[in-house]
């Protein structure tokens, strides 16, 4: 049924009879029993341009079985990817929900695709003041809902949403001010702010290789488009292009990316930040949520938890639950989920989210089938590789504990004493020779003939050993597990010869040299935690400050949380280091008012130190639960 022609909604309302028959076929008569099960050729689609309050009208397409015995549910999703494909869905990343039977809705948002209006990367909710018929990612969602409802036969009148990344964040703003029948939403890997902690930045320092190629992706035309680099390994490229302003200099030149044009505009926490950052939205909890996320998210990790602990302040009938498994971004989303390149979980993850967790859901919560409410938070703790629940998350009994950094590279629970009190550490960081973030060479993010972008979070870090610019800490060979399950905060304490500098902090797992089965695991450094903090913005996001030259300064850097086991065994290292290219940008270590402005000339090597001292003690602190 692929490729049927497209009606507008005013055509397809004076159709209907055809439609019934299109969408639903014959239905038989008995009533099968409630467990009936669907097969992908059970399916029948069609294919709709949708009016909006504003008259703009959004592309659907529709996937709905052809002999329900009773009225069915939607499961809608919304992307700017285009729905073209979606059918494939339905025996890939859906099949568990297909086999159950829904009828689902693959929406084009606006100006996206075969939708019209205009595309805004992730249009921030109308003012609540606005126009009466002000429009926004929630109104489309629920003018799309109303449309479903009255046009699509043989609904039960319900609908659930999820869908992953931009996808997940579109899921998100659905439910911010719900259309009555939008019953259950799973917002996965959902963005909840650019400036601090997803696609675009985290902690003020711009994900220059994200944020060029999605801005390009995204904006260059209607439907997706790739930049295409002149070199393989784009290490290379982006420094040669030097300051950014090349960018649009050699490359955009007369051509408009307006978010690229905005990254350059507003290099603070400003309002054109803050309005579109989840948080302030999240007031309440409107239906029941399943928040998903991926413990090695290369995009979108801060957004699903900052989502989950928001909603969590306000969730009093207990609707708020959130699954982490050991996922890349969207890596629950299809097959197994077993491994992630070297590294085996133990178990097909992604499969049993899809069947145990994410389908039985939407099953109570769409169709009355069952009883499966999620547990508070169910985690899996890699390491031990196994699933857990857990009533809170951080859970109540976890206990804050601090490895610090010691004299010879050395890692301990115990804090510097009284003969460290020169204690320090010193790299050149220079911004000529920036540290790759992953192993070189660096194909472009998502380079049709394959990248390592997905699963760089798991490349073994002894890729940087030998860096003169990368300080290594680690811990003795452990006796005992030491289990994380909570928090990762690093506290550094750093000065710099300029005025201002990157920091990078990476919590490490060490395996032992000879490893079962698998020995070319022998000595792996598994990235458990990590993030980056541009100093300019210690005191505020808003309003950054330069640091000053050769002063002790206290550095807070959320590493996030985990759910890890360090096995006995093995060792805990911490590195840091001062730059991380090109995901995030060259800090050019001087003081600038704008980074996108800057020039050859600003960007200047500069002495960094960290101190482990009493006074001074730098430190990663983590959150444990016994072993
Ligand atoms: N990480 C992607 C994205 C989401 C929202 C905004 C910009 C980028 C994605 O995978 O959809």
């Amino acid at each position: 049924m692929t490729g049927r022609p497209i009606r507008a909604a005013r055509q397809f309302r004076a159709a209907r009879p055809l439609l019934l028959a299109l969408i639903i076929g014959a239905l038989g008569s008995a009533v099968l029993p409630a467990q009936q099960r669907f097969a992908r050729t059970d399916y029948a689609q069609s294919t709709f341009d949708v009016p909006m309050r504003d008259g703009v009208l959004l592309h659907l397409e529709i996937f709905a079985p052809i002999n329900a015995a009773e009225p069915l549910p939607f499961l809608l999703q919304r992307t700017p990817y285009g729905v073209g494909a979606a059918g494939g869905r339905l025996a890939g990343s859906y099949k568990e929900l297909a086999e159950d039977g829904y009828i689902f809705v693959f929406q084009d948002i606006r100006g996206r695709y075969k939708s019209g209006g205009t595309f805004v990367m992730q249009r921030p909710p109308r003012l609540q003041d606005g126009p009466r018929n002000a429009i926004d990612e929630s109104t489309d969602t629920y003018d799309t809902i109303d449309w479903l409802l009255r046009n699509v036969p043989r609904n039960n009148g319900r609908v659930g949403m999820l869908g992953v990344s931009y996808d997940g964040w579109t899921a998100a703003m659905g439910m911010l001010d719900p259309h009555p029948a939008l019953k259950a939403v799973s917002p996965q890997a959902s963005p909840a702010d650019m400036f601090i902690g997803d696609d675009f930045h985290h902690n003020g320092a711009f994900r220059l290789s994200y944020g060029f190629e999605y801005a390009f992706l995204t904006e260059a035309s209607k439907e997706n488009s790739n930049f295409t680099f002149d070199k393989y390994d784009t290490y290379d490229w982006y420094l040669a292009l030097g300051p950014l302003s090349n960018v649009q200099a050699r490359y955009l030149k007369d051509r408009t990316l307006p978010t690229w044009t905005d990254f350059t505009e507003h290099p603070n926490y400003d309002a054109f930040w803050q309005r579109q950052a989840m948080k302030p939205y999240l007031t309440r909890v409107t239906v029941p949520t399943l928040n998903v996320a991926g413990w090695w998210d290369q995009e979108d990790f801060y957004g699903p938890i900052t989502i989950y602990r928001a909603l969590e302040t306000h969730d009093t009938r207990d609707q708020n639950a959130l699954v982490v498994g050991p996922w890349w971004h969207g890596g629950w989303s299809n097959g197994p989920g077993q491994t992630i390149d070297a590294i085996d979980f133990g178990s097909p993850t992604g499969e049993y989210y899809r069947q145990r967790i994410q389908a039985p859901f939407f099953a109570h919560y769409l169709k009355d089938l069952g009883d499966f409410k999620p547990a508070e938070a169910t985690v899996f703790e890699s390491g031990s590789n196994r699933w857990r629940t857990f009533t809170a998350w951080p859970p109540a009994e976890a206990e804050i504990k601090a490895l610090y950094f010691r004299a010879d590279g050395r890692l301990s629970f115990e804090p510097p004493a009284a003969r460290d009190s020169a204690g320090v550490d010193r790299y050149v960081s220079d911004p000529a020779k920036p540290v790759p973030y992953r192993r070189r060479p660096i194909e472009p993010t998502y380079f049709p003939k394959g990248s390592k972008w997905r699963t760089w979070l798991l490349q073994d870090q002894r890729f940087v050993d030998g860096r003169p610019d990368v300080l290594t800490y680690s811990t003795d060979v452990l006796t005992e597990d030491v289990v994380v399950a909570g928090d990762i905060t690093a506290k550094l304490f750093a000065s710099t010869t300029g005025r201002d500098a990157d920091w990078i902090v990476k919590l490490i797992d060490v395996y032992p040299e000879e490893v079962a089965p698998d020995h070319t695991l022998g000595g792996y450094e598994l990235m458990v935690a990590n993030d980056v903090f541009r100093g300019r913005f210690r005191e505020s996001f808003e309003k950054p400050v330069p640091l000053v030259p050769n002063r002790i300064t206290p550095f807070t850097i959320d590493l996030h949380t985990q759910s890890y086991r360090f096995l006995k065994g093995h060792r805990i290292m911490v590195q840091v280091q001062s730059t991380w290219f090109p995901i995030i940008d060259r800090n050019p270590q001087t003081w600038v008012e704008n980074i996108f402005k800057a020039k050859a000339s600003d960007y200047v090597a500069q002495t960094h130190s960290i101190w482990r001292t009493p006074a001074a003690p730098s430190r990663v602190e983590i959150q444990t639960v016994r072993p």
